[in-house]
């Protein structure tokens, strides 16, 4: 559809008007919203969506780690096949007409522009944090989802910092704020690179979710899907398996059992680790852009439709 542009990554600001001009070629069947709430440096969060909420929602969250630019690339590829199905594919007529697609495209937006002005490799938000010449929080450290149980960091220099209490910081307050307003949203997605890998609850602990089963079944017909594109295996496993992780965004997107105080809103919550498997790692050239958005489109179809024909049940949901 717009080829040239999945050609190349860009700024905050390019992206933001990308997806508000997205919107409004796109008339009815989409929504932009300039503002979810601002960063800590005063930017703000922009949201859109596409589809209808017949069924359910489906919720995509994207570059919360600053330096990995294929996942706000690989959005924007996403969200433009949804909108104008450049393929005129029946699947994705069928699946919009089911599902309502949100995005919050830039959730780290204040330490996505210190990649391109200032550090490339720049991980983190720009959180000052007071009696540390060290900067920045880890926001996928930062969730209220068993904040501080292990996999993360008491100190401010570390990459995996995990603030001074959860969500402390505006980026996550605004993302899980837009999430609850939105709800109840069936599946949900933090998109990250790299090493090819879905990931599904839970990085806290090694102990299975209560829908293991099924929830294990959609990340590796995903991977099915994904790698029938081009023949890259992105590999399906719990995050744990990873490495241990608490108060991380898919974590929080499932939520624990009855008994927690933060939430249980059971979206199918994953994690997926975009290209490539480490020749080029957090530098994946823009060439790759547009091959990792097609295999990702298919896996993402793949997602919608499993999530529609069976949701994941939510017993705290009246
Ligand atoms: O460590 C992370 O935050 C993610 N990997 S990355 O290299 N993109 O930084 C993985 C998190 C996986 N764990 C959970 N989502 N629970
Ligand atoms: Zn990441």
């Amino acid at each position: 559809a717009q080829q040239e542009w999945h050609e190349e990554y860009h700024r905050y600001d390019e992206i933001y008007d990308w997806y508000k001009e997205l919107a409004e070629q796109c008339g009815e069947r989409c929504q932009f919203n300039s503002s979810i709430g601002g960063s800590l440096e005063g930017r703000v969060m922009p949201a859109f969506h596409v589809g209808s909420p017949a069924v359910g929602k489906i919720y995509f969250q994207c570059q919360i780690h600053a330096r990995e630019w294929i996942s706000g690339a690989t959005c924007m590829y996403i969200a433009d096949s949804l909108t104008n199905n450049p393929e005129g594919l029946d699947m994705i007529s069928k699946v919009l007409d089911d599902v309502e697609f949100i995005f919050v495209p830039l959730v780290n937006p204040d330490g996505y522009e210190y990649t391109w002005t200032g550090d490339r490799l720049w991980r983190k938000n720009r959180r000052e944090n007071s009696g540390s010449a060290c900067i920045g929080v880890d926001l996928n450290r930062n969730y209220n989802d068993h904040w501080n149980e292990g996999g993360s960091s008491s100190n401010p220099c570390s990459e995996t910092y995990h603030g001074v209490s959860a969500a402390s910081e505006p980026e996550t307050q605004n993302t899980q704020s837009y999430f609850k307003t939105n709800g109840p949203i069936i599946g949900a997605i933090d998109w990250h690179s790299y090493s090819q890998l879905i990931l599904r609850p839970y990085g806290w602990t090694n102990q299975d979710s209560p829908d293991e089963t099924q929830l294990k079944e959609i990340g590796d017909e995903m991977s099915e899907k994904i790698k029938a594109v081009f023949g890259e295996t992105y590999t399906s496993q719990k995050s744990i398996g990873l490495y241990p992780t608490s108060g991380t965004a898919s974590d929080w997107f499932y939520g624990e059992d009855a008994t927690s105080t933060n939430g249980a809103y059971r979206a199918a919550g994953y994690t997926v680790e975009l290209r490539d498997t480490g020749s080029y790692g957090f530098l994946l050239p823009p060439e790759q852009i547009i091959p990792t958005g097609m295999e990702n489109l298919e896996g993402v179809l793949e997602f919608a439709e499993r999530l529609i024909a069976a949701p994941i049940p939510n017993p705290y949901n009246s």
